[in-house]
Order: C-alpha cells, then structure tokens, then sequence
C-alpha cells in the first residue's frame, strides 16, 4: 500500500554515469519501485549538495536522501531498510527470515561494496600515481576474494536466501557497479544473479526512470538555453510536434498552442518582447513523467529601461524522449502541488 504522504528522494541533476544507473538513488528508486511507491525526485548539482540546505539532510552533502513529512533520511542501507520495513515486499514475514535478509544488505554494504569502492578510487583518482600499477593486483584481490565466497554462497539458487529481498536488491546493486571492469563476468553464476536482478520490472522502472531524469533534463536546459539566444528551431528541438503548451491568463502570451507552428508563434512573440535578459531553470523536481523547471526569469523589455525579475516554473511532460505539454505556472507552489510533489515549495 503507497504511504500516504508522497516521498521525495534526491538525485543528481547530471550524473557523471550520463544516466547508467550506477549512482546510489537507483536503488531507492528501485526499493520504491519493488512496493509500488510513487515517490517524487529533487535533482540537486554538485555545488548544491554541499550548501547548508543539503547537508542539513546528509551531513556528508551527498546524494540520496528520502524525506517524508518530517522524517529525513540518508545513506541508502537506512533508507532502503526504511522502505523495505514500512511495505510488504522486500523482506519475509517471518523474524528469523527478516533478519537474514536485512544480514545480506549488511553484507552487501559492509564486506562486498567497500573494495568495489576502492577499484573505483584506484582507478579513477589515483590512477595517475606512480604506485597505482603496483598496487592494483592487490585491489583486484580485494575484490575478487568476497566475490568468491559468495559466489559460492549462492551456488544454483536464484537468490541469497529463499525469496528475492531487499537484501538481494543490495547486493544486486552493489555487484552491478563492477559490470564494466568485466570481473563479474569471471563469477557466471553472480553474472547471472545479477541478470535475474536486473530483468525484474521494478528494476527496469528504476533504471528507466534515471535514465529518462539525465536525457530530458538535458533536453529541458537546452530548450530555455536557445529561448535564451533567440534560437526558436533549436527550442522546437525536444518538443513533440503535438506539443501543446498551456501559458496562464497573467503571462505575457496566455493561451493554449498546439503543434510546432502555434509554439513558433508563441516562444516568438513573447521573447521578441526582451531587449535582453535570460530565462534560466534554478531547479529541478521530476514526478514521473513530469519535470517541473523552478526558473528565474530576469529580463528587459524593449523601450523598457527597467528589469522584470521573477520566479515561477514549467512543467513538462516527457513521452519518448520529447515535451508533448508544458504548462506554465505564475506561483511555483501551485506547479510542485498540480504534480504532487506538495510541501517542496519551500527549497
Ligand atoms: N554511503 C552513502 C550511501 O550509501 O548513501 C554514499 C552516498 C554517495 O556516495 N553518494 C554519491 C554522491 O553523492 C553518489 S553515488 N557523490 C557526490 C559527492 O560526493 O560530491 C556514488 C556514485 C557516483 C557516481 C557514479 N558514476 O558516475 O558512475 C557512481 C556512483
């Protein structure tokens, strides 16, 4: 059963992995995914994970964090325990059961994650050092050994232990990162532990829903930043050509348009209006499908020598890869409530 109060996660704005979903919200996102809880993702760059507002939920300024009313959370073993406790789903109805599956999540964090960790250290911040060569058949022993014994664990089951658990969405997780180097390969039954993981729909959602925040977000900033250089083909580019986008009755073209053209008309219009001036998105909250830029505007009108400087927001719908509606709203409030993404007002 979906908690009553919607949950809000954070993600990164841009992930370094270009949406592979190897940074750690993906497996929340999966938790959720696994129940059947909608949630709502706060997407936060790098620079704003370490100001006092994030670290205010993560004292360590990283992502991801789960809030929910008043509760904060961070680091993804307590959040995905968190989950896994207040659904039925991802951990046995029995103690004794609940108890092993919550031993695997340990072990997936605490004995497998730690030396994945370092390979990626090793390798990507110290692979420049003189004693990285030397000292890397020791890290990849490190890795391999905990792969042994637990591929050895897990002989032919399917599973760690009984039904799929919150300790196999760990431990799936965690392996999941070592793809690339090909070391998973040399364990066929943890490869294909890992598949089983991988092939469930609550995992396909997940993964598909990381990936949808890099590519349409992306998509976002690109169409404000050719509205921003009076480029309108450029902002057509991640439009669907059924495109309909709705401006409210205070704004300076309201009305519906619909298709390319009318959207032509529109963007043209409103922005032939500036003398100059910018249109940026400050933030991002995606709800599903939607994605609701919090954007300040500050521009100056022809014949104006004044500066209009405002806050409101855009919602756009993604389908394929494309805005098919985006809604305009004067109060960010009523854009983060309309895709219930309530109380986020705030941030
Ligand atoms: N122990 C914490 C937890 O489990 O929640 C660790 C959280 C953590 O390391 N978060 C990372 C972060 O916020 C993102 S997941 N980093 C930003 C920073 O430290 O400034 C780690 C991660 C990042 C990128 C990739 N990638 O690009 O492939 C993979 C994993």
């Amino acid at each position: 059963m979906p908690r009553p109060m919607t949950p809000t996660i954070t993600a990164f704005e841009r992930s370094p992995d270009r949406g592979k979903g190897l940074a750690r919200d993906t497996r929340v996102r999966w938790a959720l995914e696994e129940v059947g809880q909608p949630y709502v993702v706060r997407l936060v760059s790098f620079d704003a994970m370490k100001e006092p507002a994030h670290r205010a939920l993560n004292p360590f300024g990283k992502i991801p964090t789960y809030e929910e009313g008043d509760l904060v959370l961070f680091e993804t073993g307590a959040i995905v325990m968190f989950i896994a406790e207040h659904h039925t789903g991802l951990l046995p109805k029995d103690a004794n059961g609940r108890a092993r599956a919550i031993t695997w999540m340990f072990a997936a964090l605490n004995t497998v994650e730690p030396p994945i960790f370092e390979l990626a250290n090793a390798r990507l911040l110290e692979g420049d050092k003189p004693w990285s060569k030397e000292r890397m058949p020791l890290v990849l022993d490190r890795v391999r050994k905990p792969l042994q014994q637990l591929s050895a664990r897990l002989g032919d089951a399917d599973w760690l232990d009984g039904a799929f658990s919150a300790g196999d969405l760990m431990m799936v997780s965690v392996l999941l990162r070592l793809r690339a180097s090909g070391i998973l390969d040399e364990f066929p039954s943890l490869a294909a532990y890992v598949a089983r993981g991988e092939a469930r729909p609550a995992y396909q959602r997940a993964f598909a829903a990381q990936q949808a925040v890099f590519n349409d977000v992306e998509a976002v900033k690109e169409t404000y930043a050719a509205i921003n250089r009076n480029d309108v083909p450029g902002a057509l580019k991640a439009l669907d050509p059924q495109i309909e986008w709705i401006e409210p009755p205070d704004f300076p073209t309201p009305g519906t348009y619909r298709g390319h053209a009318e959207v032509t008309g529109q963007i043209s219009k409103g922005r032939g209006t500036w003398a100059e001036g910018t249109c940026e998105p400050e933030s991002f909250v995606v709800a599903g499908d939607k994605i609701v830029a919090l954007l300040h505007v500050r521009v100056r009108l022809k014949d104006h020598t004044d500066w209009i400087d405002g806050r409101f927001a855009d919602v756009h719908t993604y389908r394929n890869g494309k805005a098919v509606q985006i809604r305009t709203f004067g109060k960010r409030k009523d854009a983060l409530e309309w895709v219930g993404a309530k109380g986020l007002e705030a941030t």
